[in-house]
């Protein structure tokens, strides 16, 4: 009874297709990067509004104005993470301090190895999507994306980069790495845009 009831809150909070999960699974193409501090930067590049490149070393994105985002991780392969509490540096915060170029439609959001996802710059903007350093209070650890990890929490999981380095501002879109294997431009979970075939 008790369980039913509780049931039914998360039912409606949860995408089509997703079941809720306890545990932290870690799941990512190829290696976990070792972090090195002096070599680490993070770049904003592309269509910036005043042409050139924005660059952060780990110090300096350490004085970045922080947040903390309560939010659910929905991965693509069906399971969700349920209140999750990001801390870091909001993705907004990086537009106000790197402003894209007005023609700016979509991000690449680069990371370690070449992994990469695209957005649409709105999915960035939103208020919640936020370039985590933090999980419930605690640093991430080296799997889950330590130092740096972009959550965007109204799109599938894949959209948000572990290990971030950059983001690509586009005035055309391209494909991420999921993206041209397969896997949907936009990647809303609630109209269950899982794969490319459904676009259009
Ligand atoms: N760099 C990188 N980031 C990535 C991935 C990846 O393969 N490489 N996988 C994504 C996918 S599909 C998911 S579900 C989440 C998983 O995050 P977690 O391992 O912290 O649970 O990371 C995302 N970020
Ligand atoms: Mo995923």
């Amino acid at each position: 009874m008790v369980g039913l009831h509780e049931a039914r809150p998360t039912d409606l909070r949860l995408p089509p297709g997703q079941r809720p999960q306890t545990a932290w699974p870690v799941l990512h193409y190829g290696p976990v990067p070792r972090f090195k501090p002096e070599r680490w930067n993070l770049q904003v590049y592309g269509a910036t509004l005043d042409g050139g490149n924005h660059t952060w070393d780990y110090a300096g994105f350490q004085e970045l104005a922080r947040t903390e985002v309560t939010a659910d991780l929905h991965c693509v392969t069906k399971f969700s993470l349920l209140d999750n509490v990001w801390g870091g540096v909001l993705a907004q915060t990086l537009l106000e301090l790197a402003p894209p170029a007005p023609e700016v439609t979509h991000a690449m959001v680069w990371a370690e190895y070449g992994y990469s996802a695209n957005l649409r710059i709105e999915d960035l903007r939103s208020p919640a999507s936020i370039l985590a350093t933090h999980r419930g209070g605690e640093q991430l650890t080296p799997e889950h994306g330590f130092p740096l990890r972009l959550v965007v929490p109204h799109l599938y999981a894949w959209k948000g980069p572990k290990w971030v380095r950059a983001i690509e501002y586009l005035t055309v879109e391209r494909r991420g790495f999921w993206e041209e294997r397969g896997y949907h431009t936009i990647g809303d979970p609630w109209r269950e845009q899982r794969y490319s075939y459904q676009e259009g």
